[in-house]
């Protein structure tokens, strides 16, 4: 039995970041799926912290937040950077992905059709420290922080291609983003992943917008 079960909507969501750091370390891991009619029923909510989904297991442990299952997976794993100093930029660029990840779920589950063009009009904005932080790191060649991978990458590469699905050409002007999202893409555990029939066929979003 894996150590690890995430328990969460059939969606993309806050869960894919985790997973695919799971699957980039060769972890195995149990997917217990929550229906919206099973949520819906209440008991599951009312046993949760903070009355929401992901929830994860890690043996004994019990986690709410998806940062901080992020940030757990980090410790444990070795995903955090080399030192320091590494772990505090990966914590800001964690955060920074927190930050446009809720912007981008307010507009998916509350003003999708009339929010949208202005969403993409004021993306590049949002985008460009992404950019910044890879050209202050070894010109952009290497991972969001140090020599090595961390959870901050799984995150920040999980919220690039929903973005890009939401955008097609929004990482055009971005040749650093472009290339990270290319590069982490072809990791080969990231390839298979991303091409496995368990994420392709889960949809991003709960309401079937993307
Ligand atoms: C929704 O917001 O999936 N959790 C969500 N929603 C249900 O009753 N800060 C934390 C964190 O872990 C935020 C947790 C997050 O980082 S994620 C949750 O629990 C609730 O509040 C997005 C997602 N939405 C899809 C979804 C399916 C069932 C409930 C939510 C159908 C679609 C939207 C509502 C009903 Fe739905």
């Amino acid at each position: 039995m894996p150590p690890y079960t995430i328990i969460y909507f059939p969606v993309r969501g806050r869960g894919e970041a985790m997973r695919m750091l799971l699957a980039d370390q060769g972890q195995s891991w149990k997917e217990e799926v929550v229906s919206i009619e099973t949520w819906q029923q209440g008991s599951l909510k009312a046993s949760c912290l903070y009355g929401q989904l992901p929830k994860f297991q890690d043996g004994d442990l019990t986690l709410y937040q998806s940062n901080a299952i992020l940030r757990h997976l980090g410790r444990t794993l070795g995903l955090y950077g080399k030192d320091q100093k590494e772990a505090a930029l990966v914590d800001m660029v964690n955060d920074g992905v927190e930050d446009l990840r809720s912007k981008y779920v307010v507009l998916i589950y509350t003003n999708y059709d009339t929010g949208k063009d202005d969403y993409v009009k004021a993306l590049p904005g949002h985008l460009k420290p992404f950019e910044t932080l890879l050209s202050h790191n070894q010109g952009g060649q290497a991972f969001i922080v140090g020599n090595q991978i961390s959870f901050a990458d799984y995150n920040l590469l999980d919220l690039l291609l929903t973005h890009q699905i939401l955008a097609p050409r929004c990482l055009d002007t971005f040749p650093l983003l472009s290339a990270y999202v290319a590069r982490l893409s072809s990791r080969p555990k990231i390839k298979a992943f991303l091409a496995s029939p368990e994420h392709v066929n889960r949809p991003i979003n709960g309401n079937g917008k993307q």
